[in-house]
């Protein structure tokens, strides 16, 4: 059965096109410096907003009935597999990523469950012999059901966070049978709401020793892929413990995992966190710690996670400089944990948002890519920061000098001198890149 009826297979068409169901930035086979633009983007559709999601939000129902809502269940879960793989091909996207609950129903027991995603599990295996479109990561639910209402492996009970191993040893499993590349935790309810009930300390040891069981399980099963942590501060929960990339950092050396994982940064969870997108981007990178991103945006009027497909172009050139500067995301890539508005409930809603989001990123990619070439950040940095490469500032880098030093330096110094660090040129030195995309 065919899905998204009367499309073809999106095809790059150039930035001139007026064709609604063409890329005009995307062009995957296009090379730019020793990668194509695919290798590059490494594109990723989000299986939960893209194939579950109806549009409810907490005041109102579901606006948005796709053609396998009539059926329920494991029919439904088998329509949704089949959707997904048309889209996957029509978008020509090069992989996809789920939880384990968006692509299986939970049965009545936990080795229901199991059962039903081992069915659906090896109907995406079938699909994945023929299709081009690999999994970038999966990972376990373990924040809807009322279950996790204290938290899954940061639980006060403990055979919540038994129950909790248990999803992530089945979803290590799946993924080391799809071939995924990553697998991702994202601690939605792991943190805490009151400090007036929780024992902070017992929780985040807890945390930590879930973490390296589950290292030692997936090389006891030669599952070989990057771990990621996804930080975010709040929602659902009023405190999550991977805040943000300092934070969640600092845990990861504080309980000797900084080796094992990296992180999995969402531009949305960044500004709840009240960075910028590109803050986290930088903090990971610098760190060598930047693994993959999900790839949408936040409304900053609005206080909560409104994942949106990605377009605004200032954010995504100053994402993909961070990621062309890390040479590139590893394994890891561009997923995007964006959902269609409430509004946009036609099914065609979904083929527009994933040509805005994916002609977005190539737009930063070229000319993020052109700035590199250009050396237009590093020239500016270099010479805002020359007094650093000689005299005092040298022995100050390479860690010569002392307190007593520095005194009589600044002893000596007549008027210090300052110079401009001209935001507002740089700014209208962006939007002339940005202007100039159709020329790169
Ligand atoms: C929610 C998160 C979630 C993770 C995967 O805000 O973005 O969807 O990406 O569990
Ligand atoms: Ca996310
Ligand atoms: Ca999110």
């Amino acid at each position: 059965m065919t899905y998204f009826k009367g499309i073809d297979k999106i095809n790059y068409e150039g930035p001139r096109s007026h064709n609604p169901f063409a890329f005009k930035h995307y062009n995957p086979d296009e090379k730019l410096g020793n990668k194509t633009v695919e290798e590059h983007l490494r594109f990723s559709v989000a299986y939960w907003h893209t194939f579950t999601a109806d549009g409810a939000d907490p005041f109102g129902a579901g606006t948005m009935q796709r053609p396998w809502d009539h059926l329920t269940g494991m029919d439904q879960a088998k329509a949704r597999v089949e959707a997904a793989f048309e889209l996957f091909e029509k978008l020509n996207v090069p992989y996809f990523c789920f939880h384990d609950v968006d692509v299986a129903p939970e049965g009545s027991s936990l080795k229901e469950t199991f059962q039903n995603l081992d069915e659906i599990v090896a109907m995406i295996q079938n699909y994945m012999k023929t299709s081009k479109t690999k999994l970038l990561w999966n990972t376990a639910n373990m924040f809807t059901h009322p279950r996790f209402v204290h938290g899954a492996a940061t639980s006060s009970n403990a055979d919540v966070y038994a129950y909790a191993a248990a999803k992530v040893k089945k979803g290590l499993e799946v993924g080391k049978e799809l071939g995924g590349e990553n697998y991702v935790f994202w601690g939605g309810r792991e943190g805490y709401e009151t400090l007036l009930n929780t024992n902070l300390k017992l929780e985040l040891d807890n945390l930590a020793k879930f973490y390296h069981m589950a290292l030692d399980y997936a090389k006891e099963i030669g599952f070989d892929a990057q771990f990621l942590i996804e930080p975010k501060p709040k929602e659902p929960t009023t405190h999550q413990y991977d805040f943000d990339v300092s934070t969640a950092t600092a845990f990861l050396y504080q309980y000797g995992l900084q080796d094992d994982f990296k992180f999995n940064i969402e531009a949305n969870h960044a500004t709840l966190a009240g960075h910028t997108f590109e803050h986290e981007l930088r903090f990971a990178r610098t760190s060598g710690m930047l693994g993959s991103v999900d790839a949408n945006q936040g409304d900053t009027l609005l206080g909560w996670d409104t994942d949106e497909f990605p377009t605004d172009l200032y954010s995504t050139v100053l994402a993909m400089y961070e990621i062309l500067k890390n040479d590139g995301l590893g394994r890891g890539g561009l997923n995007f944990d964006a959902k269609v508005r409430r509004g946009s409930f036609e099914l065609n809603d979904l083929v527009h948002a994933h040509i805005a989001g994916m002609d977005s990123f190539a737009i930063g990619l070229k000319v993020a890519h052109k700035m590199i070439e250009d050396n237009f950040f590093e020239n500016i940095v270099d010479e805002r920061y020359k007094t650093f490469k000689s005299g005092i500032g040298k022995k100050i880098v390479s860690g010569t000098t002392n307190f007593k030093e520095l005194e009589n330096h600044a002893l000596e110094l007549g008027d210090i001198n300052n110079v401009s660090g001209q935001l507002e040129r740089i700014k209208a030195q962006i939007n002339q890149y940005l202007l100039s995309v159709n020329e790169l």
